[in-house]
């Protein structure tokens, strides 16, 4: 399973390379990836086990957070969370998005980043998007709220980008034009 300490950090040079595509049929390595990322996204938000094994909790994982950098990454939501989502994206693209954006009112937390940035982190508040999942199989969805920012934080950490490149660091709460606030807390 999938530790703190496997999870690379802030100024590690993988968090800013662009991860490259994954190649189908997937590798038995490729299939273990995916589902390890998963494991750990569920397993830190069992309380039992985050405790046990001291895991920050996530709402998603990219791989290259763990220092592979392929596109693949998980997202899960739990009822709790009024999303029930749980899904491991190989390839993922947003083929389409809205014009309006979205952010969090609490801004956003990393598992690799070990610090509190406070700013709002504008997003697209609706995306489409593609993926193939371990079988192979594309699949196509839109996705609004949090689950949309999320996939969204997660398809950069892809590219090699961090949450905190789109804070504005003149003014981190200044209002975003167009944009709706979604009222999260990050449960952290
Ligand atoms: C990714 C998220 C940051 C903003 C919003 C939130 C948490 C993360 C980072 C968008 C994506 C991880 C991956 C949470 C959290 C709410 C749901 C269910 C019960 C606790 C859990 C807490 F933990 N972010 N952490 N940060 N990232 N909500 N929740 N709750 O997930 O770095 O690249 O268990
Ligand atoms: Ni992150």
């Amino acid at each position: 399973m999938i530790r703190m300490k496997d999870i690379i950090r802030e100024g590690h040079p993988t968090l800013r390379k662009r991860s490259e595509e994954v190649q189908f049929p997937l590798s038995q390595e490729d299939r273990k990836l995916g589902e390890d990322l998963l494991e750990y996204v569920i397993n830190s938000q069992d309380e039992e086990m985050a405790q046990k094994y001291d895991l920050r909790p996530g709402v998603g994982i990219a791989a290259p957070q763990i220092n592979v950098p392929k596109r693949i990454f998980a997202l899960h939501f739990d009822e709790s969370t009024g999303e029930n989502l749980s899904m491991i994206a190989v390839n993922p693209k947003i083929v389409s998005h809205s014009v309006e954006k979205a952010y969090l009112t609490s801004g956003e937390g990393c598992l690799s980043v070990d610090r509190s940035i406070p700013g709002y982190v504008p997003r697209y508040a609706r995306v489409t998007v593609k993926a193939f999942n371990l079988e192979g199989e594309e699949f196509k969805m839109r996705l609004k709220g949090l689950p949309a920012i999320a996939f969204q934080h997660e398809l950069d950490h892809l590219n090699g980008i961090m949450f905190f490149d789109h804070i504005n660091s003149q003014n981190p709460f200044a209002e975003i034009e167009n944009a709706t606030p979604i009222k999260q807390d990050l449960g952290e």
